[in-house]
């Protein structure tokens, strides 16, 4: 309880892919639903085939309603694909894998969207059908594009990502439609309005899944102005992403792929960040940049694993 036996506030997380959706999870099991509130990248999203994908707002669904395929990091577990066979002879695009269960969710967003309804909305309608009690947030309802500058050009991220398996090689990213695009509502009021006590950056790749948040505008100046703290948990243990692109990009962007380079990327905003037993090392180096640093387990295996970084991480505001 907070002082005083005030309710006790909010906690954000801010979460993109598979790691995010893991430390969620954790979450959802060591706080109740009314003080977790997720935002999710939406900047992954893009038009396919007719329907609006919405990749890490789909992986935080299917995570919370345990319907994950847990080894894909995507989609549905116990799929079926015979849209997808039925796809290919037709001659359809079928780099982009999209099991039967998983295309009623596209169908079902894409029918609310063009009726008018607000991502937010349609998120929040999906996750109920789920039985889902944590609240799902879209960073915005706006239009919101990463494009991965290769050295063989401009790649929209899906291409990126999945199409080309992130083999260019990475120059920068920029984020289409920004500068216009709204914060979400719902998060942005309640960080200036003192809602929300501690924001946690889930182990996201920095660059594609927490920038195109951290960028809205006004969220960086919100989260500066907020009394509680900002914590981030390292998306890199020991040089390595746990999974994705994210040790890549840094190297192709000249950044040393360690912990100490995720604190530079997050310095002056995060207070605290959580890093893995295997990169004790760099707690001074760390400190250095002013940012203080814990040190625990931050590879979720298994569940009990994502409760007790969830856990840790509660424990530290
Ligand atoms: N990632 C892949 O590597 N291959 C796929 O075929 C694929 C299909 C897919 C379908 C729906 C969906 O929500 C996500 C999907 N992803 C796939 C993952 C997607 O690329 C996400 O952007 C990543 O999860 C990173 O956020």
């Amino acid at each position: 309880m907070t002082a005083g036996g005030a309710t006790p506030k909010t906690v954000a997380v801010l979460s993109g892919g598979v790691g995010g959706a893991k430390l969620v999870l954790g979450m959802s099991r060591e706080i109740s639903a009314e003080r977790l509130l997720v935002v999710a990248n939406t900047a992954d999203d893009f038009k396919h085939l007719g329907f609006h994908i919405s990749p890490d707002i789909d992986t935080l669904i299917y995570t919370l309603a345990n319907l994950a395929n847990n080894e894909h990091g995507w989609g549905r577990a116990n799929e079926s694909w015979s849209f997808m066979e039925a796809l290919e002879v037709l001659g359809g695009e079928t780099w982009f894998n999209l099991g039967d269960g998983d295309l009623a969710m596209h169908v079902e967003r894409t029918r609310r969207l063009t009726a008018g309804e607000s991502l937010t909305d349609v998120t929040a309608a999906l996750a109920d059908a789920l039985g889902i009690g944590v609240k799902i947030l879209p960073m915005t309802d706006d239009r919101v594009t990463t494009i991965v500058e290769t050295t063989t050009g401009p790649l929209m991220f899906q291409h990126y990502f999945v199409r080309e398996r992130c083999e260019p090689e990475v120059r920068g990213f920029r984020f289409d439609g920004i500068q216009d695009a709204r914060p979400n509502p719902g998060f942005i009021d309640a960080l200036r309005s003192g809602r929300i006590g501690a924001v946690i950056i889930a182990p996201s790749n920095p660059f594609v899944s927490v920038d195109p948040i951290l960028d809205l505008p006004g969220i960086r100046a919100a989260l500066n102005n907020m009394n509680g703290p900002v914590i981030a948990v390292s998306p890199i243990v020991k040089g390595s992403a746990i999974k994705g692109p994210a040790a890549k990009m840094m190297r192709e962007l000249g950044i040393r792929a360690n912990v100490s380079a995720v604190a530079q990327h997050y310095r002056g905003l995060v207070d605290i960040i959580v890093i893995d037993e295997a990169d004790r090392d760099f707690e001074e180096q760390i400190r250095a940049l002013g940012i203080d640093v814990l040190v625990t387990n931050t590879v979720m295996r298994t569940l009990e694993d994502r409760r007790n970084l969830a856990r840790f991480c509660l424990g530290a505001i």
